[in-house]
């Protein structure tokens, strides 16, 4: 590559175990398209597509099989293909080829190997969780039983596996615990931001814990404001970006769990160029588009495009 372009490598995540919708695990190859076009990244950056952690079929589940399953999460197939991310994430950030490193989901469980993945190479990584949804829900909490609305619970509680049964997962993700990664730290690791639909369990967690969250406009501010005064501004950044995080009836109709209210495209991309602007972005998750969960032509144009324009805004301009 030209010795002034900056690298994005792209890591698939094609799967759908995390929640009970078809749809989510073909927004990699969406995504792909888009960067072939050209609208996922801005001038000046090379992209590296390193193709899928895992194969499609191993992370999908047919919408009868979900039936059949009454919605229960298949946590081992689901923590197979995590783990498969979590060490195709850990080689594409060591490598050092890389400025930034983007896994593209599948639903929002596909974090929990992300996270892992980043944690292993970085130990003081920050995560910012972009997201209608906070996702810390444990098996006794969930109100659905999806995954995907547990993912930061099950990467804070690896030694609690054992202590706490109600969050054990089956066993699931045992492989946590002997990884290199140390468990998720919520207060001291994790901002949350664009929140807006707590469960009642999730809201006594993050209360109890003191977790930062930023939800509304002047919120926003504050957050971008803050990025400015970091106590920690040599620990890399690992943006988690769940699309619905959007406004679902202007900006992204294309999701599965829909918010009512949420971020417009401009404030989303002002916070995630505000991220960028502090150099230290080296990864970020891109989930829960669903092009199957929308009506329309015209709204699966608008919810790949602002996708699109998004992740282009979480990549510095050299
Ligand atoms: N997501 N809090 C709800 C649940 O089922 O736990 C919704 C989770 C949505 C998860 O959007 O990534
Ligand atoms: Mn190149
Ligand atoms: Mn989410
Ligand atoms: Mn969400």
């Amino acid at each position: 590559r030209a010795s002034s372009a900056r690298s994005v490598a792209l890591v698939g995540a094609p799967t759908n175990l995390g929640q009970r919708r078809v749809g989510v695990e073909s927004a990699p190859e969406t995504l792909r398209r888009l960067a072939r076009d050209g609208a996922l990244a801005p001038p000046g950056w090379d992209v590296h597509d390193l193709g899928d952690a895992f194969a499609r079929e191993d992370g999908f589940r047919s919408a009868a099989d979900a039936a059949a399953d009454g919605g229960a999460t298949p946590f081992a197939a689901a923590s197979a293909a995590h783990r498969k991310l979590a060490d195709a994430v850990t080689r594409a950030l060591g490598a050092g080829r890389h400025d930034v490193v983007l896994a593209l989901g599948g639903d929002h469980s596909v974090s929990i190997g992300s996270i892992a993945g980043v944690l292993r190479d970085a130990p003081s990584a920050r995560i910012v969780w972009i997201d209608a949804h906070a996702d810390v829900n444990t098996e006794r909490t969930s109100p659905s039983g999806n995954l995907h609305g547990m993912a930061l619970a099950v990467s804070r509680q690896r030694r609690g596996l054992s202590r706490d049964d109600s969050n054990d997962f089956g066993g699931a993700y045992d492989w946590l615990r002997t990884t290199r990664a140390p468990p998720l730290d919520l207060a001291k690791r994790v901002t949350y931001v664009g929140s807006r639909e707590l469960d009642p369990g999730e809201e006594t967690l993050l209360n109890a814990l003191n977790v930062s969250r930023f939800t509304g406009v002047d919120d926003l501010r504050a957050f971008t404001a803050s990025l400015a005064s970091d106590d920690d501004p040599g620990s890399p950044i690992h943006a988690s970006l769940d699309v619905d995080v959007l406004d679902p009836s202007a900006f992204m109709p294309c999701v599965g769990t829909r918010a009512r209210g949420g971020l417009t495209t401009e404030q989303c991309v002002d916070v995630l160029r505000a991220l960028a602007a502090t150099g230290r972005v080296r990864s970020a998750d891109v989930v829960e588009l669903n092009l199957e969960a929308c009506e329309t032509d015209e709204e699966r144009a608008a919810s790949a495009a602002n996708a699109a324009a998004l992740l282009n805004a979480l990549l510095k301009s050299p």
